[in-house]
C-alpha cells in the first residue's frame, strides 16, 4: 500500500475524510462555503477548527493539494519555544505556547507536548551576547528563559560535550524549561478530526489553480484541479507556496522558498531528555518517543520549491551534531527528508488581511512555524470571522515591508537562512 492510501484510509477511519462524490454527488454545481481554507496543515486545519467551534462558522472547506499534514506540518523537527526577542513575537509565540498547554483535552486526541526544556547553546562571545539579551528581554514580557553555565548545561543534557578543547566549544546556553516537542501529524489529525465533527469540509487531493476575483475586485471563490468553489473568504495557509497562490490573486509577497531538511537516527533507548540548538553550527537535536534522534540542518543556499535539499548541508549537520555529541558517533541514520519553507526579509511571519477584500493570509513563517500552529490557527480564524486582525497578529501585516515596521528575528529564528 502506498504512503498516501495508507494515509487516506487512516483518515476515513477518524472521520475526517471526505471524497469527491461523497461531497458532490453530481459533481457540479459546487456549493458556496462561508470560509475556504487552502492548505490542510496544522495551520490550516487550526483555523478550521477555530472558526467552526470559537465562530460557529462551519460551513468551512479546507482545501489540500496531497494528503493532511503532509507539508511541512508532518517533516519538522517538532521544536516548540517562545523565547523571541521582540515584543510582538513575544506574544505571538507564547499565544501559540500557551495554546500547546491543554491541546490534547480541547481535540480529545493526544498531541503529545513535551515540556522537556529547549537549550540553545552559545559557542562564542557573540552568541553569548546576543543569548543574554535575548533571556532579558524574555522575562520583561513574562517569558521563561534562564542562563546555564557549561556544567549546568552538561547537568540537564548529560550527552553534551563540554570540552573547552573542543572545536565548538561550548561558552554556555539560554534555557527555556517550557519549550520542548508535539508530536508533529498528530496536530493535524486531532484538527481535522474535530473540525470534521464541527461539520467543516476536508478535501484531499485537490490543489488549488487559481484565485477568482470580482469586478469590484473582492474575492469570489477558487478554481481547483477538481472545479470551480465559490467563497467570498479564502485563507490561504499553503507555507512553501504561498507566493505562488498570492499571485493567483495578482499579488507579489516578499517571500522566499527554500528546502529545508531533517533527519532520524535508529531507535535506542531513552538518552536525550531535552531539545538542544546549536544555532552557530547549525544542528538540532531531541529524541522522538520511538526512540530516533530526531536532527534538523539549516536552509540550502538556494531558493527552490522541491521537498528535497543539498547533501552537503545533512552532512555537515551530522558532522556538528558528532563534535558536540561524541556519543553518537556510532549511531546510524534512519532516513532523511525536505520540506520547504517560506521565508520573509525580517524573519517574521505574514498572518492578516491581503490588500484584495474577502483574502486572507498566513505565511513566511520560514523555518519556525510549528510551535505556532495553535497560535497561527486561532488568529486566523480570528481575522477571517471579523475581518481584521486580533491585537496579537496586527503587527504581523504586509505593510510593514512598505512602511518599514520590520520585526527582524533573524537571530531568534535560530536556523541558518
Ligand atoms: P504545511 O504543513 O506545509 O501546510 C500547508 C499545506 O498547503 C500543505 O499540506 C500543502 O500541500 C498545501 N498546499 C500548498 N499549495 C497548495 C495548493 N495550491 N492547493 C491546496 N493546497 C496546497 N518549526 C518549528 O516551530 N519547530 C521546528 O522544529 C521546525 N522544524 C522544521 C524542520 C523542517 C525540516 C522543516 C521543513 C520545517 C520545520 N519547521 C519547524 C517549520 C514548520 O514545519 C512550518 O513552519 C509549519 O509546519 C507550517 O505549517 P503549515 O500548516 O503552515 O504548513
Ligand atoms: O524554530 O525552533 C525552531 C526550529 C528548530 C528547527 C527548525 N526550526
Amino acid at each position: 500500500m502506498t504512503r498516501f492510501s495508507a494515509m487516506s484510509l487512516f483518515a476515513k477511519a477518524l472521520g475526517a475524510h471526505k471524497t469527491w462524490p461523497e461531497l458532490w454527488p453530481d459533481a457540479s454545481p459546487k456549493p458556496a462555503y462561508d470560509a475556504i481554507i487552502v492548505g490542510g496543515g496544522g495551520h490550516g486545519l487550526g483555523a478550521a477548527y477555530y472558526l467552526a467551534k470559537k465562530y460557529g462558522i462551519t460551513n468551512v472547506a479546507v482545501i489540500e493539494k496531497g494528503w493532511l499534514g503532509g507539508g511541512n506540518t508532518g517533516r519538522n523537527t517538532t521544536i516548540v519555544r517562545s523565547n523571541y526577542l521582540y515584543d510582538e513575537s513575544a506574544h505571538l509565540y507564547d499565544h501559540a505556547v500557551k495554546l500547546w498547554d491543554g491541546l490534547s483535552q480541547e481535540l480529545n486526541f493526544n498531541v503529545m507536548y513535551s515540556k522537556r526544556g529547549v537549550m540553545m547553546l552559545a559557542h562564542n562571545v557573540y552568541d553569548l551576547q546576543s543569548f543574554q539579551r535575548h533571556i532579558h528581554a524574555n522575562r520583561l514580557n513574562g517569558v521563561d528563559n534562564e542562563w546555564l553555565t557549561p556544567e549546568e548545561a552538561k547537568e540537564y543534557c548529560p550527552p553534551l560535550s563540554i570540552d573547552p578543547g573542543a572545536r565548538y566549544p561550548v561558552l554556555g546556553a539560554a534555557l527555556q524549561r517550557r519549550g520542548g516537542t508535539a508530536r508533529h501529524d498528530s496536530v493535524a489529525w486531532g484538527y481535522a478530526r474535530a473540525a470534521a465533527a464541527l461539520g467543516v469540509d476536508i478535501i484531499q487531493n485537490c490543489a488549488v489553480t487559481g484565485i477568482r476575483r470580482g469586478v469590484d475586485g473582492a474575492i469570489e471563490g477558487v478554481e481547483t484541479t477538481r472545479g470551480y468553489i465559490a467563497s467570498k473568504k479564502v485563507g490561504v495557509s499553503a507555507a512553501g507556496n504561498s507566493s505562488v497562490i498570492m499571485k493567483m490573486a495578482g499579488l507579489d509577497f516578499p517571500l522566499e522558498s527554500y528546502p529545508l531538511q531533517a533527519l532520524v537516527s535508529e531507535p535506542v533507548k531513552p538518552v536525550f531528555p531535552c531539545v538542544v540548538m546549536s544555532n552557530t553550527v547549525h544542528a538540532y537535536i531531541s529524541q522522538s518517543d520511538k526512540g530516533e534522534l530526531v536532527i534538523g540542518a539549516g536552509t540550502d543556499q538556494y531558493v527552490s520549491y522541491s521537498q528535497r535539499g543539498a547533501l552537503h548541508i545533512v552532512e555537515h549537520t551530522v558532522a556538528a551534531i558528532c563534535e558536540i555529541f561524541p556519543l553518537f558517533r556510532r549511531m546510524r541514520m534512519l532516513r532523511n527528508w525536505g520540506g520547504i519553507v517560506d521565508v520573509t526579509p525580517d524573519r517574521s511571519p505574514i498572518l492578516g488581511k491581503t490588500p484584495v477584500p474577502g483574502l486572507y493570509v498566513n505565511c513566511g513563517w520560514g523555518t519556525g512555524g510549528f510551535k505556532a500552529t495553535p497560535g497561527a490557527g486561532d488568529l486566523l480564524a480570528y481575522t477571517m470571522a471579523k475581518d481584521e486582525p486580533h491585537q496579537i497578529n496586527a503587527p504581523f501585516n504586509l505593510d510593514r515591508f512598505r512602511n518599514g515596521r520590520l520585526i527582524d528575528e533573524a537571530a531568534a529564528a535560530a536556523v541558518a537562512h
